[in-house]
């Protein structure tokens, strides 16, 4: 590096400077809380963030962490979770959740460190090119090239994060940028230019829209992540109400309608309920409203819903088509969108009878019920997640890593408000559930969060236990021990003729390693031990304000069903087991 450059890189005392525009933007946008981990050239922000001392910061231990933490600060609070990290692989430890925060429509702010502009290119430690690696899985990403602009780069990356359908965005600080002196100047937030999210649904769609809900006679609405980033739920579960049209909430967009709610259909989708599934291939017209209609919710999409009409509603207006034909698009937001059909229906002279539709779906419900194998002496995952739901309050919040737990937590938890539902939808991220919660706790401290993990899962990020304790943060973690890679095993066993390739564990004890961590655990072994330990759990997280985790055996070949086979129609799924567990 020239000597002029070193002098550049300096942080110069008692000058205003990048680092503290960095520092004022993030107080101008309310920001309470940071996730993030020093390093090298993100120092002098870390130095700006010790002298202003306003806001949180939460030092994480691996930045995979950081950003899980910071989605599920966004999904419990629908602020946006803010990240920093040093340049090089802090940045590109940032990848995956930042691609998970893309596929789920999280708003992040991720305030990258970065050699300095002279050393762009010459591949100088720790140098990644975190705008060409992040272009596909962020909304927007910036690299700031003037101490000047970062106002307005801040107030824009926060508006592009939170408005329409929102999502990650990075903002890549070369080191010079962050000490070269600035003027302190506030900005106002601005949409980039050729940004403009549409909100409001164009008149006419909803009325053509309104005139095919007014002669449906089997119709169904699927509700997905887009209703609760919007708020919606309300007017969802009013304009079921009024129509009597049944609902189906995807992985996304559990919570949305109360899952007791006696219009509520459960999930669709390759675990989802049969009735839903079955309701969707026999409907004349379905409602999709903030969802993106993945291949884990269509099955083979041209026996999804073959005899149907569709009215699709997403903000994302690239949506709309996307995976499915559809005969009426809305392209606004849910909240707007729902709110105007409801007004619509209350209109109606007459309502749309659906009292025949809805005996056949009660016929299904009793056909193939949601049912599993139950024992006096192993855990039956289903029944534990459904005890909890019995222990917590509606608005408590639950997370899930990846794998048969979080299908089961889906299946059994019961669902009774927006944003109480945590979990990696589109990715399907290993390793989301314990930072995630944590985000979630912190976010939302009058709420008790559970974690409920698989034994894989929970490793992947099990240094975020350390950051748990040191902020004590009083969540519980229900770790479902099957000792197997639990949905690989079942797809093994189901569709590998029991070749068991890779996917038994050897997981530690981990209420030995909670307690080695200085958090509290236990393990569980009998199902009769499973609610007391829950209990225990609960009052203990509060009490000492410490995490709890705990080790619950459960029965190690439970199956997550109802199924579709892959690539299968989910009207051909195979039901519910029920009798004894082996
Ligand atoms: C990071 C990552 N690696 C691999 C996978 C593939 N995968 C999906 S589910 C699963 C097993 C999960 O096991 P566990 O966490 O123990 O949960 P269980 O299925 O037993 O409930 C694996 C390996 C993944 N989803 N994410």
């Amino acid at each position: 590096m020239s000597s002029a450059a070193k002098a550049k890189n300096k942080p110069q005392a008692g000058t205003y400077n990048g680092a503290d525009a960095v520092v004022d933007a993030l107080r101008a946008q309310g920001v309470e809380l940071i996730f993030g981990m020093v390093g090298g050239q993100i120092m002098p922000v870390y130095d700006a963030l010790h002298r202003h001392h306003c806001f949180g910061h939460v030092l994480v231990g691996h930045e995979q962490g950081a950003a899980h933490m910071a989605e599920g600060y966004a999904r419990a609070t629908g602020k946006p979770g803010v990240i920093m990290t040093t340049s090089g692989p802090g940045a590109t430890n940032l990848v995956t959740g930042l691609a998970d925060a893309f596929m789920d429509s999280t708003p992040v702010v991720a305030i990258t460190g970065q050699v300095a502009s002279t050393l762009l290119g010459n591949d100088a430690f720790q140098e990644a090119d975190m705008r060409g690696i992040t272009m596909p899985i962020t909304k927007h990403n910036y690299q700031v090239q003037n101490a000047d602009d970062l106002p307005e780069i801040f107030a824009e990356a926060f508006y592009v994060a939170l408005s329409g359908r929102p999502g990650p965005v990075l903002i890549d600080l070369p080191r010079d940028v962050a000490v070269s002196p600035c003027q302190p100047r506030q900005a106002t937030p601005m949409p980039p230019t050729g940004y403009k999210p549409p909100f409001k649904p164009h008149p006419l769609q909803v009325e053509r829209a309104l005139s095919l809900m007014a002669q449906a006679q089997r119709p169904v609405i699927i509700a997905g992540g887009g209703v609760i980033h919007a708020g919606a739920h309300e007017s969802l579960r009013k304009l079921a109400e009024l129509t009597g049209f049944p609902v189906s909430t995807t992985l996304m967009g559990l919570g949305g309608l109360p899952a007791d709610h006696p219009l509520s259909l459960g999930m669709p989708g390759m675990h989802g309920t049969g009735y839903a599934n079955l309701a969707i291939y026999n409907a004349d017209l379905l409602l999709v409203v903030g969802c993106r209609l993945d291949d884990r919710v269509t099955g083979n999409v041209a026996k999804f819903s073959p005899g149907s009409k569709v009215i699709h509603v997403d903000v994302d207006a690239s949506e709309i088509g996307k995976n499915l034909e559809c005969q009426v698009p809305i392209v606004g937001d849910a909240g707007q969108a729902l709110a105007q059909l409801l007004a619509g229906a209350q209109a109606w002279p007459e309502r749309p009878d659906t009292t025949a539709w809805r005996k056949q779906i009660d016929q299904w419900k009793k056909k193939y019920p949601m049912v599993y194998p139950k024992s006096d002496d192993v855990i039956a995952p289903q029944w534990a997640i459904q005890e909890v739901g019995k222990l917590l309050a509606p608005e408590d919040i639950v997370v899930t890593g990846v794998g048969q737990h979080q299908m089961f937590v889906a299946q059994y938890y019961p669902f009774r408000r927006p944003r109480t539902m945590i979990s990696s939808g589109g990715l399907g991220t290993m390793g989301f559930g314990l930072p995630a919660a944590i985000g979630a706790q912190m976010g939302a401290p009058e709420r008790q969060v559970v974690c409920f993990d698989g034994d894989g899962s929970f490793l992947m990020n099990i240094q975020e236990l350390a950051t748990a304790v040191r902020y004590r943060v009083p969540l519980v973690a229900v770790v479902l021990n099957n000792a197997w890679l639990g949905m690989v095993a079942q797809w093994q066993r189901m569709f590998y003729d029991r070749r068991m390739s890779q996917s038994e564990t050897a997981a530690p004890p981990y209420d030995k390693v909670a307690q080695a961590f200085g958090a509290l655990g236990k393990r569980v072994e009998r199902p009769e031990e499973f609610v007391p330990a829950m209990q225990w759990a609960l009052r203990e997280a509060k009490a000492q304000k410490l995490p709890v985790v705990l080790d619950v055996m459960i029965e190690r070949e439970a199956k997550v069903l109802p199924m579709v086979p892959p690539g299968g129609a989910n009207a051909e799924f195979i039901p519910c087991q029920s009798g004894d567990c082996q």
